[in-house]
């Protein structure tokens, strides 16, 4: 199981919004084959390693009724962009499966397992199962939560400003901390921005990095209008929402097939998804710089971080800069 989990997380950028899931069909001690989901709308893990185990048949095994399969996460029920796993496992005739985790997706969750047992498969579940939710982290969280999980990105002096006002920019951090942006970008399913953003900095907001991957999608919140030369039109299609209902946008995504959010706006807006409850993680890369009483805060509460119940989950330096990471 725990090679099954660690394999599959080489598909995470690529799997997304999909969770990643690895498979591997045993014969008493010795593998057979194994597969994963490295694709999004491609053949699940469970496909691939009965697939692979084909070639095997006649010299490492006879038939499937002598493998048993592991894999990370509960055997699909539905029939997708794929067909059902745990179908096609009934199919080939395979006879004991370990399950990792359930799958939290309600269209599957339980039901994938019990077309297996219907089926006189045997089925034991719940091994390393916390790792496989610490893996698809919010891929759960969204199906819990019935909302996408949402990190605030932002750049902060030292003092806790934002930036100069009436400046097209100011410079905060450093390079190094820009390039780690991209893979925390890379990490998301979408980013979210405002309309003051756009205008003032006309930001890309894409993942500029060197694998390939699934760009996150582009959700822009504004009532005004922008015309598409603005480069956030770029790379994919981006979601406008005129409405200021936090909530009721960001509860929206629970139908698409968006897990997690990465915002990426000015002091306004990060303070209204802190107000609204709505972040769950808190991205700050601060630098050593100080933009003293002309500088705008980020936040309007004086100690917001501690009074909105964050708590420091790590700390690391980067050149110049510190990055921290809060969550709640
Ligand atoms: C599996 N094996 O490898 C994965 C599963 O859009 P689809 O058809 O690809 O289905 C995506 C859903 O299937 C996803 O939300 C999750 O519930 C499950 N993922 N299931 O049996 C896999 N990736
Ligand atoms: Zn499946």
């Amino acid at each position: 199981m725990l090679l099954a989990i660690n394999d599959a997380d080489k598909y995470k950028y690529t799997a997304k919004p999909n969770p990643v899931v690895g498979a591997i069909l045993l014969k008493e001690e010795s593998i057979i084959s194994s597969g994963y989901h490295e694709q999004y709308g491609c053949n699940h893990a469970e496909i691939n390693a009965i697939e692979n185990a084909k070639k095997n048949i006649g010299k490492m095994f006879k038939d499937f009724s002598e493998l048993t399969l592991i894999c990370s996460l509960e055997p699909c029920s539905h029939v997708g962009k794929t067909g059902s796993c745990a179908h096609k496992i009934v199919e080939s005739g395979i006879k004991n499966v370990i399950v990792g985790s359930i799958d939290p997706n309600p269209k599957v969750s339980g039901k994938g397992i019990k077309i297996l047992k219907d089926n006189d498969v045997n089925v034991t579940s719940g091994i390393l199962d916390e790792l496989v939710e610490q893996q698809n982290k919010s891929f759960f969280f969204k199906h819990r939560n019935k909302r996408p999980y949402i990190t605030v990105k932002i750049a902060s002096s030292k003092d806790g400003k934002s930036h100069y006002p009436n400046i097209s920019q100011t410079v905060i951090t450093c390079k190094e901390s820009k390039k780690d942006v991209q893979i925390v970008r890379a990490n998301h399913d979408a980013i979210l921005t405002g309309g003051n953003t756009l205008r003032n900095d006309n930001p890309r907001m894409n993942a500029r990095v060197h694998f390939s991957l699934n760009q996150p999608k582009k959700i822009l919140l504004t009532n005004k209008s922008f015309d598409s030369t603005y480069n956030f039109f770029k790379d994919n299609h981006v979601d406008i929402h005129k409405t200021k209902n936090l909530d009721k946008i960001i509860k929206s995504y629970y139908r698409d097939e968006i897990t997690s959010i990465l915002v990426e706006a000015g002091p306004k807006l990060v303070n209204s998804f802190l107000k609204a409850n709505l972040i769950d993680e808190l991205i700050v890369y601060r630098s050593n710089i100080e933009l003293g009483s002309d500088g705008v805060d980020w936040f309007e509460d004086n100690n917001a971080i501690e009074k909105y119940d964050f708590k420091l989950e790590s700390s690391c330096r980067i050149d110049n800069d510190i990055k921290e990471i809060y969550k709640k």
